[in-house]
């Protein structure tokens, strides 16, 4: 780790020009560091016609949002590009391209997606890409599915979690999805005026017991390499293209907690539109939402039916029934952790544009207590909800 430096822009194009894999390297002239996630630093690497050629990604030994007084293992790095080129492997229509990475310099070289759009942006404009959740749907139950003891040898599966054992940055999701938002921790922020509500959360036995299972699972279910933190905001999108990126939060976990990350952030949107859109535009694009939750699920069931139909290899697994079965399994967690996700961006630290671009106090605090208020719902109704119609139904109940 001693050859650990923080790049300047200077840095990022010389590295560019020995690792980017372009065939004019001295064509790469400048760089604009463009990260505004919670923790990298990611500079996009221009040439002398001023057109962007590739990425190169950074990690910091700190947490980016919160300063040093957060450190961060750099190893998170190398975690998130072996993740990528994993997901790349089994499923590169819908994986950022990662060409390059190195350990020592916790930096990695990956394909630019300038042609695309952060999801969530666009969904906060109500901008409606229809491919999107399909293409979503595909990628978790090809990226899920290929890293499963469906398919993998033991020996291999085994070796594989140890590859990707992520304790410190598993450690950030224990603590922000599973214990802040219920305990009083200074972490979390959240409106005044919704003190009561989050107080009832903290003293709601049955809620806590069932958030308690999902943490459980979440450390003990090592059910498959998970992106581990597949948010709207991880999710580059285009007029028919979808490319999952940032998966540094990587490791061996229960599928559900993806499937239930990814419709979770569906619904913080669903929840926030009416603050985001003109009446009508809400509706409209809330409609869309809906249908965009049972895609994902849809998508990712049936192909993960028909992976394991037609690929799994352990002889107990591949018995008739037994991945359905399986899958009522994910599909309750999913439900499970999709409620955490509503609850954690709004009471816990992570707050997302659904709700931070509402302008108006008042609007803004209702569309968050709506979030809260169906996160709860669904965390304590995961094993009641017997298909993803029975799960619109409820959303739309919930208001
Ligand atoms: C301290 S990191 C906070 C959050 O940002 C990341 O994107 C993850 O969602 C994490 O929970
Ligand atoms: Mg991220």
């Amino acid at each position: 780790m001693s050859q650990y430096r923080t790049f300047t822009a200077a840095d990022a194009v010389e590295y560019a020009k020995q690792f980017g894999g372009v065939d004019d390297p001295s064509a790469l002239v400048s760089a604009e560091e463009i990260g505004d996630g919670n923790l990298n630093l990611v500079f996009k690497i221009y040439d002398n016609q001023g057109v962007s050629r590739v990425v190169v990604k950074q990690a910091l030994p700190y947490v980016r949002c919160v300063g040093e007084s957060w450190p961060l293992t750099l190893d998170r790095a190398r975690l998130e590009a072996q993740t990528l080129v994993e997901h790349y492997k089994h499923c590169p229509q819908h994986t950022v391209h990662v060409t390059h990475y190195d350990a020592d310099l916790a930096v990695m070289v990956m394909e630019d997606l300038s042609s695309h759009r952060i999801w969530r942006g666009e969904l906060v404009k109500g901008a409606y890409y229809p491919q999107a959740a399909s293409q979503l749907g595909e990628y978790l139950a090809q990226t899920l599915f290929h890293t499963s003891d469906f398919i993998l040898h033991p020996h291999k599966k085994k070796a594989e979690v140890a590859r990707f054992i992520n304790p410190e940055m598993c450690e950030i999701t224990e603590d922000l999805f599973f214990n802040d938002p219920y305990i009083d921790h200074e972490r979390n922020k959240y409106p005044a005026a919704l003190q009561s509500l989050v107080e009832s959360l903290r003293s709601d036995d049955a809620l806590r017991i069932a958030v308690a299972g999902l943490k459980h699972r979440f450390f003990a279910d090592a059910e498959a390499l998970l992106h581990g933190d597949i948010h709207s905001g991880s999710i580059f999108v285009a007029d028919g293209s979808l490319k999952a990126i940032d998966a540094e939060f990587g490791y061996f976990g229960p599928i559900g907690f993806d499937v239930g990350t990814a419709l979770g952030n569906l619904l913080i949107n669903y929840c926030c539109l009416p603050g985001l859109l003109a009446p009508r535009e809400a509706a409209e694009a809330r409609e869309r939402r809906l249908s965009d939750v049972h895609q994902v699920w849809s998508i990712f069931e049936s192909r993960f039916l028909e992976l394991a139909a037609a690929k799994t290899s352990d002889v107990a697994l591949a018995y008739p029934g037994y991945a359905a079965a399986f899958l009522r399994k994910v599909w309750s967690d999913t439900i499970g952790y999709c409620g955490t996700e509503l609850i954690r961006r709004t009471v816990g630290m992570s707050h997302v544009a659904d709700f931070k671009l509402i302008g108006d106090d008042a609007m803004r605090t209702e569309c968050i207590r709506s979030c809260i208020t169906l996160g709860r719902t669904l965390i304590l109704a995961a094993n009641h909800i017997d298909d993803v119609d029975g799960l619109i139904a409820r959303i739309r109940q919930a208001g």
